[in-house]
């Protein structure tokens, strides 16, 4: 969702947070903006598009100052236009920027307004700017009006606030949306996520919920929301998975796809031996595995689908009864928790609003513990729950999650694994899941072999509406995690179904102008996805074929067929995944999309 930056140094600031939101862009591009104090007063430039609209505008008119608060959008309450954009003003010298959403903006813009304020956006930010600047009318300090400020806001956000006669500090405060402080050396900054200021500091403070934050050039100074000084640990950032360089390939997309053999190799290791899983991975209290008679999953979007992967894998290694729900339902309905139940969710950056509120409501459920599945390890959901298992698939900058869901299935493998084991998973079966796991990034670069057929087979969709998947089994949730990709980047309308459920309604779709993919399992399945196949075939649906070539479907007439590495049925949703993710990527460079910040999506979910 929209990223802030905000810099206070003895340097001009503006190519700092320039740099800053240009690496924030994945979060969401519809407009940024920057405001810059210096000792003529707040001036600012806002633009509408990308990141290089605004810098383009710098070109023209450079903006000089030592204290910077800078934005860049994805829309929630008003169009992407100019006015819309952050940094709002309330007159000529208070500026501000926001993430989150203010859920009471309504009423307190019907206050503002009797009060004589003029609003000049749609936005729900703009009350935020106005009602400070109505607190420091009796109150002049600026940290504080900010502080009295929060205390009226409903709803989640983070914030950075400059006036122009504060020549030595600027604020910032959060709750609900991220927020981290860059600390440097004679200059200190925030940022929605530490890689937008890798450029200018490893050491990092994650602020916590409801605090606010003073920055002057020498000092950071956190206040909790009882307006108590609080010590927070700085954490340094190593290096070696700064990712944010696309090197030889086009679109980071592709990069990350690549990157999976390696990933998914660094996600297995330390956490399987030879023959086991071990479990010390869940960290000390790792005795909760034994206690676990229900498991609980909840995740949004990509997480959700590798959630339901993980349903098969549960139920079957572990005979426990697992449900998976989006975050976004759970949320807000009466939840019935069985004993001893087992809280797991799902997400690449670990600030998922939806997410995060069910973990919240979770916590008061009376659930055994909580676990997060989670890529980065300093995000709020990490730090919120008992318990957690970090992919380590490194910095995902693409908007369509591709490197983070396989990384998220093999952490959720070793986790159905870990619990089959306390649950009767004999000693043999778990070396044989073990030493198919070890395999794992060896098939999955075999997979990646077939990219340049898949290229050809992209051509085929460049002039499609509509495409249909199909999966038995655990290819369902990878058929619908297919038809989501698609769709996210190429903007082709696409549904998954059980290839069981086709009779029952969307085989009336089906006709010569109707792609359809199938996933073929090569288990118990396959006969019966073979039927299914047949049934699309006599009604004259274009078949697209992922399968190994042991299932015999390679030289049939009317099939164009993809060959899919032949491994054990544990990995199959895992490896049928690869050629998936090609297949959208392929489809949307020949439709000239914008790959990697698709329109109208954000990488990192942070507004409800
Ligand atoms: N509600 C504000 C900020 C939106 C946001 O944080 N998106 O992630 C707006 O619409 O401008």
């Amino acid at each position: 969702m929209c990223g802030i930056v905000g810099a206070i140094a003895r340097r001009n600031v503006a190519k700092i947070l320039l740099e800053g939101l240009s690496r924030l862009e994945y979060r969401g591009y519809d407009s940024s903006g920057v405001a810059i104090n210096n000792l003529d007063g707040v001036s600012s430039h806002r633009a509408v598009g990308k990141v290089q609209a605004l810098r383009d505008k710098f070109a023209v008119e450079p903006l000089d100052g030592k204290i910077g608060i800078a934005h860049t959008r994805w829309a929630t309450h008003g169009k992407p236009t100019e006015a819309n954009a952050h940094p709002h003003f309330s007159g000529d010298d208070l500026a501000l920027v926001h993430n989150g959403i203010i859920e009471n903006h309504e009423p307190l813009r019907r206050e503002l307004k009797a009060k004589g304020y003029e609003f000049k956006s749609e936005t729900d930010t703009e009350v935020i700017v106005h009602l400070i600047h109505d607190a420091l009318k009796t109150e002049p300090d600026l940290l504080k009006a900010v502080q009295n400020t929060l205390t009226k806001l409903h709803g989640a956000f983070a914030i950075g606030v400059v006036k122009n006669d504060e020549n030595d500090r600027f604020i910032a405060a959060r709750k609900g949306s991220p927020l981290v402080v860059g600390v440097g050396i004679e200059e200190n900054f925030v940022a929605s996520d530490q890689l937008a200021l890798l450029h200018v500091t490893d050491q990092f403070i994650f602020l916590e919920e409801g605090d606010v934050v003073e920055l002057t050039r020498d000092q950071v100074t956190i206040f909790d929301d009882n307006g108590e000084v609080q010590e927070r640990p700085i954490s340094v950032f190593n290096h070696n998975v700064d990712a944010t360089d696309k090197g030889e390939f086009r679109h980071y997309m592709m990069k990350e796809i690549y990157e999976q053999p390696k990933v998914i190799s660094a996600c297995l290791d330390g956490r399987i031996s030879e023959t086991k899983v071990l479990t010390s991975c869940f960290g000390a209290e790792s005795g909760f595995l034994k206690d676990i008679e229900n498991v609980h999953i909840v995740a949004c979007g990509t997480s959700y689908h590798a959630g339901m992967v993980a349903k098969y894998w549960i139920e079957d290694l572990a005979g426990l009864p697992c449900s998976v729900e989006v975050a976004s339902e759970y949320r807000y309905r009466k939840v019935a928790v069985p004993k001893n139940t087992l809280f797991l969710t799902l997400s690449q950056s670990g600030e998922t609003a939806d997410t995060l509120a069910a973990l919240r409501m979770a916590k008061e459920l009376g659930y055994l513990t909580t676990l997060a599945i989670c890529n980065v390890p300093s995000s709020t959901l990490v730090r919120e729950s008992a318990l957690t298992l970090l992919t380590n698939a490194g910095p995902e900058i693409g908007v369509a999650s591709t490197k983070a869901f396989t990384t998220q299935l093999t952490a959720l493998l070793i986790t159905s694994v870990a619990i089959a084991v306390e649950n009767g998973l004999s000693a043999e079966k778990e070396q044989e899941l073990v030493q198919a796991m070890r395999s794992l990034p060896a098939y999955v670069s075999d997979a990646l072999s077939q990219d340049a057929h898949i290229k050809v087979v992209a051509d085929r969709f460049a002039n499609k509406h509509n495409a249909l998947f199909l999966g038995r089994g655990t290819m369902f949730p990878i058929a619908l995690e297919g038809s989501l990709k698609l769709k996210e980047i190429s903007y082709i309308h696409a549904e998954a179904y059980p290839a069981g459920e086709l009779k029952h309604g969307p085989l009336a779709l089906v006709d010569e102008d109707m792609p359809i993919i199938a996933l073929v399992p090569h288990n118990d399945m396959l006969d019966k996805l073979k039927s299914n196949l047949q049934e699309v075939a006599a009604r004259g649906g274009e078949l697209y074929v992922f399968a190994d070539k042991d299932t015999d479907l390679n030289n049939e007439e009317n099939i164009t067929f993809t060959e899919v590495p032949k491994v054990d049925s544990i990995l199959e949703p895992i490896v049928h995944t690869i050629p998936l993710q090609l297949l959208s990527y392929h489809v949307a460079v020949v439709k000239g999309t914008d790959v990697d910040q698709p329109r109208n999506l954000a990488k990192s979910v942070t507004v409800e």
